[in-house]
């Protein structure tokens, strides 16, 4: 039920470098239009940086890794049509022959299976802020999918302290890329030491391997701070979170509806200042994750 694109096809046949990416920050993250010129941005981006694009999505039941431009097209004008799905979704959603974008969750653990080692996206979910039992299925997934996500940290949004020690429980390597904290999605910083920090993207690319190969554990969070330039601060954006968490109580949105809902909220509230944020940290996301990427792919192969 995995239907590879010709191109993401024959790329992993011959040991060319392919990125994932995944398809619910198009149909739920990021509003209409400017989701299709992210979708289209991040391929780019990746190209750009020598390898293939492979955004992830289930269509009619069926796995797409990789989508054309028509599929791409169609993910980000139907939206929230797709529904969204995580990686414990997915099999009621190819045996009900429905759409579905994929989270975090369900695109590494599909990119695993598929043999891609490298994913990337704007931010991982998290625990969230107040319900300590509202953590999202990333965290797990990352935690046994032989998979490096790039990202921007986990969005602001969330709970970073308790992101950062669950990850550290379910045994997650995070490593900081160009930083020596974990990265707050909007802002450069978090104020969160990591423990590791690898600029050069071949030396990461050895830990991933002897990681995966070696040891035989699972997934590497690459934390890639948004660029100084369409970072918005801290004390900027802080308080608009926290009446979008305010308004979600309100309202008692919850579970899978629960982000989506803080995102829109904050788009409306900065007047698209976070979707412009939001594009810049993942466009920055697939540029890395393509680098590294092709890193790996260079690796002496025993
Ligand atoms: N990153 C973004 N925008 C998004 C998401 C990530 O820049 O919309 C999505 C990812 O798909 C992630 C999901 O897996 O939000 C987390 O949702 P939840 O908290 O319900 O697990
Ligand atoms: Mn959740």
């Amino acid at each position: 039920m995995i239907r590879l694109a010709p191109e993401v096809g024959d790329a992993l046949h011959a040991g060319v470098p392919v990125v994932a990416l995944e398809s619910t920050i198009v149909a739920h993250g990021l509003p209409w239009p400017d989701n299709l010129d992210v979708a289209r941005e991040l391929e780019a981006a990746v190209r750009a940086h020598g390898a293939v694009p492979a955004t992830i999505a289930v269509v009619r039941g069926e796995i797409r890794v990789g989508l054309d431009d028509a599929g791409l097209d169609e993910l980000a004008r139907r939206g929230a049509e797709f529904r969204k799905a995580g990686a414990a979704d997915l099999a009621v959603h190819l045996a009900r022959s429905t759409d579905a974008a994929t989270t975090v969750s369900a695109t590494a653990a599909i990119a695993a299976r598929a043999g891609i080692r490298v994913f990337a996206t704007g931010g991982i979910g998290g625990v969230h802020r107040g319900d300590a039992a509202d953590v999202s299925h990333d965290l797990a997934v990352l935690a046994r999918a032989p998979v490096a996500v790039v990202s921007a940290g986990a969005k602001a949004l969330l709970d970073l302290p308790r992101t950062l020690e669950t990850l550290e429980t379910l045994g997650v390597l995070v490593v900081g890329h160009e930083t020596d904290e974990l990265p707050a999605f909007y802002s450069r910083r978090s104020g969160l030491a990591l423990d590791h920090r690898i600029d050069d993207l071949a030396v990461l690319a050895r830990v991933c391997d002897v990681r995966w190969r070696e040891l035989g554990q699972g997934g590497v969070l690459v934390c890639n701070p948004i660029p100084a330039a369409a970072e918005i601060p801290a004390e900027t954006i802080e308080p608009v979170i926290a009446a979008a968490l305010a308004d979600a109580a309100l309202r008692a949105v919850t579970g899978k509806a629960l982000t989506p809902f803080l995102l829109a909220r904050i788009a409306e509230a900065t007047a698209g200042a976070s979707v412009r944020a939001n594009r810049a940290l993942a466009a920055h996301d697939a540029a890395v994750a393509a680098r590294l990427a092709v890193a790996l792919a260079a690796l002496p192969r025993a």
